[in-house]
């Protein structure tokens, strides 16, 4: 079945004229079979996205045509490679839409970005008695930095509080945020796929006196991202789940912040002058990127970001939101399946968690693995959420731009064949 021919649906086609079988094709790896000859419907772009044709390319075509280190050489393949490297920071400046370039730090993935900022400005401003604000929705790499953080500087974390379909509680905002000095929030959900209303928490955190990293992971992927309309601090996203590849992530942080920052790692390309005394340290946004970089991730990244520009985000979110509401229509109709999260595909990026019956998640995606469906199972790194709803884990299917009604009609089969398995 193509996207468009869905026989049990009446929802509007979660395609637009075929555009997302176009994508398809821009992906070697989902023309290829599985072990057991199965065509792969790949639904785990939330842990890491597919890449298209364009990006191995350009990855390839560095290695091939322009390896060199960059900002050394004067010689002409160090300066393409330095062009690359500085025209990707340019492209995701755009993306982002950041005032400047050098707002843009390139780190190995959304992790290194949210420990950027707490081993740096986290150091520099927390003090005991002051408060960290999160969402009960966190990722570990959204909650283990700044517990270490508290732990060394005396700090607290507080959480908002989720409703009874995942979304972020607002009605105390105001009194949670006395106190607080940073408030660090994911924007989605990677497990119940909850959109975070942003728009509200940022200029109340700021009316605060409070400084906001979003956890952009599981949105900057999906969602147009405009830090200048959020007036967000600082934002971090990893590569890997936006068509790039893995190992290159990025922070963005507004030029005041970052340079009133001290350095986080040290080393060459984020220096100035070093005597055997002491050093003086480059300019933004080289400060932050010592040693050699991962030139080709970089430039990768780059293909990625031209990638999404060129589909146009407001087509990937509106290709996302139509399979994601199918997904959800056709999930309900399964006996014995339990979808955590929003109801409404508007509330929520393309990330369905479900259990089905008793059947342990893992078994689950065991037998969806045996037809061709790749889905995850497990904590998904959000440990302390699970335990609140009482999980020790859920499955999870996550779309991207190159999913289709197919791929979600391969899933609701192979659940139907697991639960006539586990006899529900
Ligand atoms: N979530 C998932 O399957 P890294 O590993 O640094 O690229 O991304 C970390 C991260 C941070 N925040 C959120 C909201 C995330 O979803 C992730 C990565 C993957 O859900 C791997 S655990």
């Amino acid at each position: 079945m193509t996207a468009g021919t869905t026989s049990t649906s009446s929802l509007p086609v979660p395609d637009d004229a075929g555009t997302a079988e176009r994508v398809r094709a821009d992906f070697p790896i989902l023309a290829t079979l599985t072990s057991k000859g199965k065509p792969l419907v790949y639904l785990d772009s939330a842990a890491t996205s597919q890449k298209p044709r364009a990006v191995i390319d350009a990855i390839s075509q560095y290695y091939e045509g322009y390896n060199a280190n960059i900002h050394r050489g004067v010689y002409e393949i160090a300066e393409r490679a330095t062009e690359g490297f500085e025209g990707a920071r340019a492209r995701l400046a755009a993306f982002f839409n950041a005032a400047d370039p050098a707002e843009i730090i390139f780190t190995r993935n959304a992790t290194e970005a949210i420990n950027l900022v707490c081993h740096t400005w986290g150091l520099a401003n927390l003090r005991a008695g002051d408060a960290i604000l999160l969402t009960r929705l966190e990722h570990h790499s959204n909650i283990v930095p700044w517990q270490l953080l508290a732990a060394k500087t005396g700090a607290d974390l507080r959480f908002l509080e989720l409703d009874d379909q995942g979304r972020v509680v607002l009605d105390d905002l105001e009194e949670k945020l006395r106190g607080v000095r940073l408030v660090a929030v994911t924007h989605v959900s990677n497990t119940l796929g909850t959109i975070v209303p942003v728009e509200r928490i940022i200029p109340a955190a700021h009316a605060a006196g409070a400084v906001v990293l979003l956890d952009g992971a599981q949105a900057a992927p999906h969602l147009a991202v405009d830090v200048q309309a959020l007036d967000v601090d600082f934002y971090a996203a990893s590569g890997h789940k936006m068509l790039g590849p893995t190992g290159i992530g990025t922070l963005y942080g507004k030029r005041a912040l970052l340079e009133a920052m001290p350095p986080f790692l040290a080393g060459g390309d984020m220096i100035r002058r070093v005597t055997y005394e002491q050093t003086t340290f480059n300019e933004l946004p080289w400060k932050f990127e010592a040693g050699t970089s991962d030139i080709a991730g970089a430039i990768g990244l780059g293909a990625a970001v031209a990638y999404l520009q060129d589909l146009g985000m407001a087509w990937v979110r509106r290709h996302e939101m139509a399979l994601t509401s199918y997904a959800l229509e056709r999930l309900a109709e399964q006996p014995h399946l339990t979808v955590y999260g929003p109801k409404r595909a508007e509330e929520r990026g393309g990330v369905i968690a479900f259990t089905l019956g008793d059947a342990h998640p893992h078994d689950l995606a065991s037998i969806l693995d045996g037809e061709g469906v790749c889905v995850r199972a497990g904590h998904h790194c959000t440990m302390p959420l699970h335990e609140r709803l009482g999980l020790t884990a859920t499955a999870r299917a996550s779309f991207y731009v190159y999913n289709t009604a197919a791929d979600v009609d391969a899933l609701i089969e192979g659940l139907e064949k697991a639960a006539r398995i586990f006899r529900l």
